[in-house]
């Protein structure tokens, strides 16, 4: 009886498994995130639509991995026991490679109104393909290099801030002013503070034998500072996203 269960098919959650139980609620915050923007699509009007789809789309694909990714890190654990949880790398960068993408997508998206070019879309989605790349090198292939890949990849996000927030995207958003500009300025604070999260947890967690050496002593996951990382930037972002199209509607038809 019950071997089928035993046997791995369903994988028990530790109680005292607190980085499986963030996977777990990250899954369960970005279904109801998604949900949620789906289902208030089709009140905006067709420019704003586009927008909150991309929001639902980036929290969808979000809790498919999450899904993927807690069953892993629990099988692991299964497996290992809990000081042996094993970093579910490789979705965690597939779910990043698609949804920051998506994101930058965002920012063009209400910038168009100003005039954005696609040039500028694909200039953000590049740079942000190379961070996550470079990124994947020093934490999955090369991780003596760490250091060394991950200040290419803080490099290339370094860049992403200074277009969005002195450089092309910031021009266009001040010339459409209003609460363009201020969701502008509200998603420029979301890569400046809430990106910044990843390199944070990408130390805690490629340590080893680099210079930042004491970010692996201080005894938190790198699960946990990544999976609280998405659920800020993923689900606010769209919020900022959903809270400017709710601002112009309700504009329009005042
Ligand atoms: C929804 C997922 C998001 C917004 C992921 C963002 C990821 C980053 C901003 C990652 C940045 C990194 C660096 C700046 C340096 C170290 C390597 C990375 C990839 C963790």
């Amino acid at each position: 009886m019950n071997t089928l269960l035993l046997s791995g098919d369903f994988k028990e959650m530790l109680p005292n498994d607190y980085v499986g139980f963030t996977f777990f609620v990250g899954c369960m915050a970005m279904m109801a995130a998604s949900a949620f923007f789906f289902l208030s699509m089709n009140s905006f009007d067709r420019k704003w639509k586009t927008s909150i789809l991309v929001s639902g789309l980036i929290t969808f694909i979000a809790a498919v991995h999450y899904y993927y990714m807690r069953d892993y890190w629990a099988g692991s654990v299964e497996v290992y026991g809990l000081e042996g949880g094993k970093s579910p790398t490789f979705f965690r960068y597939v779910d990043w490679i698609l949804t920051v993408p998506l994101m930058c997508v965002e920012f063009y998206l209400i910038l168009k109104i100003a005039g954005a070019t696609k040039k500028l879309m694909w200039t953000l989605i590049g740079a942000s393909v190379v961070m996550l790349v470079t990124g994947y090198f020093g934490e999955a292939v090369y991780q003596d290099n760490a250091a060394l890949w991950g200040f290419i990849s803080g490099a290339a996000y370094f860049y992403i801030v200074y277009l969005i927030m002195f450089g092309e995207a910031k021009e266009l958003a001040t010339k459409a002013g209003g609460s363009v500009l201020s969701a502008h300025n509200m998603l420029v604070k979301f890569v400046l503070i809430g990106w910044a999260i990843y390199p944070l947890g990408y130390m805690i967690g490629t340590a080893d034998g680099q210079w930042y050496s004491f970010m692996g002593d201080i005894g938190i996951d790198m699960n946990v500072v990544y999976n609280i990382g998405d659920a800020i930037n993923k689900i606010g972002f769209g919020l900022v996203v959903y809270s400017l199209a709710v601002a112009s509607t309700s504009k329009d038809a005042a």
